[in-house]
């Protein structure tokens, strides 16, 4: 589990507000990251991540400095040899307009798709992470019914604890 500590100047005090994730979850940013062990299809993924605590996704990687820890953490399991997992990235409504499960919006400019994806069509609709042979984290588009391994996403929970002053 991890934590930040955030002090907030409130009127009177020092306020200690805490940020805390689930247990087997990773603290990103005031977000918690659960990197799923298990293989599912894309929608099972996704379910699975709604069935956990408040406000489950599959991960939106929208950042470069998210998108490093995300693959720090990739890196470890790709040692294992599980060499993919799912992001919450799809088009499987309109084709080739790839959006976030998280908010339904379009994905915008910060994309990091491999070299020459996404290279599917219709049945290619679902959005993977992969390391390239550079290393790199990298997207591909897929089919959804692969079963991969997923992120899960929620923000995590702020707890205030006491006042110091
Ligand atoms: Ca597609």
């Amino acid at each position: 589990m991890a934590f930040t500590l955030l002090p907030l100047l409130l009127c009177s005090g020092l306020v200690l507000v805490m940020s805390t994730c689930p247990s087997e979850w990773v603290e990103y940013d005031g977000e918690c990251l659960y990197f799923s062990p298990h293989a599912m299809e894309w929608h099972a993924a996704e379910n699975d991540c709604r069935n956990r605590p408040t406000g489950s996704y599959l991960v939106t990687d929208d950042n470069q400095e998210k998108h490093d820890f995300i693959k720090m953490y990739i890196n470890i399991f790709n040692a294992w040899h599980n060499a993919h997992f799912w992001t919450g990235g799809s088009d499987f409504i309109i084709e080739n307009n790839w959006r976030w499960v998280e908010t339904g919006v379009s994905i915008g400019s910060t994309t990091y798709w491999g070299q020459g994806q996404p290279d599917g069509n219709s049945s290619a609709n679902c959005v993977a992470f992969h390391m390239n042979s550079d290393n790199d984290l990298v997207w591909k588009d897929d089919r959804c019914s692969h079963k991969y391994n997923f992120i899960c996403e929620q923000r995590a929970t702020d707890v205030t604890n006491g006042v110091i002053g």
